[in-house]
């Protein structure tokens, strides 16, 4: 009997939990990026919006260039499961919501053929920061990227902004039927920057190559903003046999995700969209204000307890976390450095959030890795820290503990000569590695590495790069993890803050 096979038995035999919440008959979603954000977050949602109110709002999954997932799905009938964990006990939902699933990298002109096919009227989107072929230094679409200038060249398109823009070239000419592109990817004003890079790179085409597009999506076209949030990370083999027990049947790719999940949406749809509020989706004007919050407080703060937690040679979130000295440290960033750069969503109360996250980071069951949380950090943390410690410097404050997430960064990604970051350090991956390690070989202190990174490779975009005081202090901080230890540091960061008293803290 294979998988598949299984799963479907199991969808009649056994309780509703465990049986697909929906099976739409049609596609109206094209999304790029099938991972298990995505498969936890959006699927979730999109299964709740049809349950509800029905739809042909089937999703059609793209994964960018891995076949595990893929192959998986079809082989379990496009199925599979999500656990939401908890110390209470994990529970078992099958969204079904796919009705089909490839690779992009082995097929992109069906990328863009079903962005121009009709009955596609959202295309959304989950390619991570890194994905969008963003020059934080020009602070426009990456024009010396490979695979953005083959993409203009014309051919098939291999970059998330070259599919999008080709297939709305190819909608255009097809009729221009109204769509929405939804980004659901961790960057602040997520929507609008998407529309700006597809602009840009229909802009940089021949003249007149682009006009029809350009006026399709003065038209037709919309890029509303959200803000998406659960904690998801990697699968474990201990998750599948966990999932198996629970099911009865092997699923290859279960997503585990904590029982927390927000979804702030701007409701600009141009072609309609799936009741998503009937997961508990907000539709609201103020996606901006979620995004800030949530990309500064949730995940700026994640980014410091990653490289601290990592550099004290713990594994976990939860562990992390549980230090005193690391929640001192991760309320601090939070009301000293994060907050006051933050505009509160209207009825949102900063200190249940505040409290709600302590508890989200502290879901032990969940075993969220400091390596998942750690990686990728040259484009996370350009999303996270720059606006908000230009803030406070602009305010004549030095934001100490944002220097030291950068410092904790440099530490595990860019140890200096004779530093060993551990384990969990060495696993981080990030697409900057080869160009950290190359300034770390020839940096003598914290300072000249501090220099090479932000000043001169401008990781974190071009106006912290003047920034010299910042600069300075994150050197001083990498060289006091050098000398004396992640907790000398963390002591250090920590005295120089003064709303780290008594009565700021818990
Ligand atoms: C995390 C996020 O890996 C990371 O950088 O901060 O993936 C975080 O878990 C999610 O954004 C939560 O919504």
């Amino acid at each position: 009997m294979t998988i598949n096979a299984d799963l479907r038995i199991l969808a009649r035999a056994t309780p509703a939990t465990t049986a697909p919440l929906v099976s739409p008959a049609g596609a109206g979603i094209l999304h790029l990026g099938l991972g298990s954000f995505h498969r936890a977050h959006q699927a979730m949602y999109t299964a709740a919006a049809m349950q509800r109110d029905g739809g042909d709002w089937g999703i059609i999954g793209v994964a960018s260039r891995s076949r595990t997932v893929v192959d998986a799905m079809h082989a379990q009938d496009l199925l599979y499961s999500v656990a939401t964990i908890s110390p209470a006990g994990t529970s078992l939902a099958i969204p079904g919501v796919h009705t089909d699933a490839f690779v992009g990298a082995a097929q992109p002109e069906r990328v863009v053929a079903h962005i121009a096919d009709a009955s596609i009227r959202i295309v959304t989107l989950t390619v991570t920061e890194n994905g969008y072929s963003y020059s934080p230094a020009t602070e426009h679409l990456d024009l010396d990227d490979p695979t953005v200038r083959a993409d203009l060249q014309g051919g098939a398109p291999h970059s998330t902004i070259g599919q999008l823009a080709r297939g709305l070239q190819a909608r255009a000419a097809a009729g221009g039927e109204p769509l929405s592109v939804l980004s659901c990817d961790n960057l602040a004003a997520n929507g609008k920057h998407t529309e700006k890079l597809v602009r840009e790179f229909l802009q940089a085409l021949p003249s007149g190559e682009a006009s029809e597009a350009l006026a399709f999506l003065d038209r037709a076209v919309t890029f509303p903003s959200s803000m998406v949030d659960r904690i998801v990370p990697s699968t474990t083999a201990q998750l599948r046999d966990e999932v198996a027990t629970l099911l009865g049947a092997q699923d290859a790719i279960p997503v585990p995700g904590e029982p927390f999940t927000m979804w702030a949406i701007e409701d600009r749809f141009a072609g309609g969209r799936p009741a998503w509020e009937a997961g508990g989706a907000v539709f609201t004007d103020e996606v901006g204000r979620y995004e800030q919050m949530k990309v500064r407080l949730l995940n700026g703060t994640h980014s410091l307890i990653a490289y601290l937690g990592a550099l004290r040679g713990v594994g976990t979130i939860p562990e992390a976390i549980g230090s005193e000295r690391i929640a001192d440290a991760a309320r601090a960033v939070m009301r000293a450095e994060y907050e006051p750069s933050v505009e509160v969503p209207t009825g949102v109360d900063i200190r249940a959030y505040e409290t709600e996250l302590f508890e989200r980071w502290g879901n032990s069951a969940l075993g969220h890795r400091t390596s998942q949380v750690g990686s990728d950090g040259s484009v996370k943390l350009r999303q996270r820290i720059p606006e908000p410690a230009l803030l406070a410097l602009g305010d004549g404050r030095m934001p100490h503990l944002i220097a030291l997430t950068v410092a904790g960064y440099l530490s595990c990604l860019a140890p200096l000569d004779g530093f060993d970051p551990g384990a969990h350090a060495a696993t981080m991956t990030d697409p900057a590695r080869d160009r950290l390690a190359s300034l770390a070989a020839t940096a003598r202190d914290g300072s000249r590495l501090a220099r090479g990174v932000i000043g001169e490779l401008r990781l974190f975009g071009a106006e912290l790069a003047h920034e010299d005081a910042f600069i300075d202090r994150v050197g001083e901080l990498v060289d006091t993890i050098r000398r004396h230890g992640v907790d000398a540091a963390i002591s250090d960061a920590l005295s120089a803050t003064p709303t780290t008293t008594k009565e700021g803290r818990r």
